[in-house]
């Protein structure tokens, strides 16, 4: 059981590694791949037909620009695909966004925000834990975590603006 994170190009393995990440906190076993839908498009096709077969999961894929990466996958696998659009060029990640979300129907993507890897890994655990006890028992450790720093901010920000107390005259 892995999932495997797919990149477009080596320049995108700075905002691919959130995913990378994440996955590895959970301990769960990740391929990283570099193959492209245009410059390399058997090698993709190749690698999407095979995928379920080698026990991979779930299938990330980050892309920017004309962001076929995530579509191409979906049309030949039939794992689910997460998209992650990539920010860059001219359009800073409206183009990838675009690309990837819009998806004939039939043909699903699940895409997550401009550069969302992190959420991208997440979401991933998540359909792992579905079949996975131990692992949907760490996904609630990490939601639990995750509200104890965000009420640990909400105190530190009350006392950091309290209203100070108006000094009371003697009586
Ligand atoms: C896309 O084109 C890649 O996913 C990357 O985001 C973008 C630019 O690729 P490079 O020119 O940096 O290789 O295919």
């Amino acid at each position: 059981m892995s999932v495997a994170v797919v990149m477009g190009s080596k320049s995108d393995a700075p905002v691919m590694e959130g995913a990378v990440e994440v996955l590895r906190e959970f301990s769960v076993p990740v391929e990283v791949r570099v193959l492209s839908a245009h410059r390399t498009p058997d090698d993709t096709v190749n690698f999407a037909r095979n995928a379920a077969a080698r026990g991979i999961r779930v299938l990330i894929a980050g892309a920017g620009g004309a962001a076929h990466l995530a579509g191409v996958l979906a049309a030949v696998s039939p794992l689910p695909v997460i998209g992650v659009p990539i920010a860059g060029g001219e359009l800073r990640g409206l183009d990838a966004l675009l690309a990837t979300v819009q998806m004939p129907r039939g043909v699903p993507v699940a895409t997550v925000a401009i550069n969302g890897a992190r959420n991208a890994g997440l979401l991933a655990v998540r359909m792992l834990a579905l079949e996975d006890e131990p692992l949907a028992e760490a996904l609630s450790l990490h939601s639990e975590a995750q509200a104890a720093q965000v009420r640990a901010a909400d105190e530190e920000l009350q006392s950091r603006y309290a209203t100070p107390q108006t000094p009371q005259p003697d009586t």
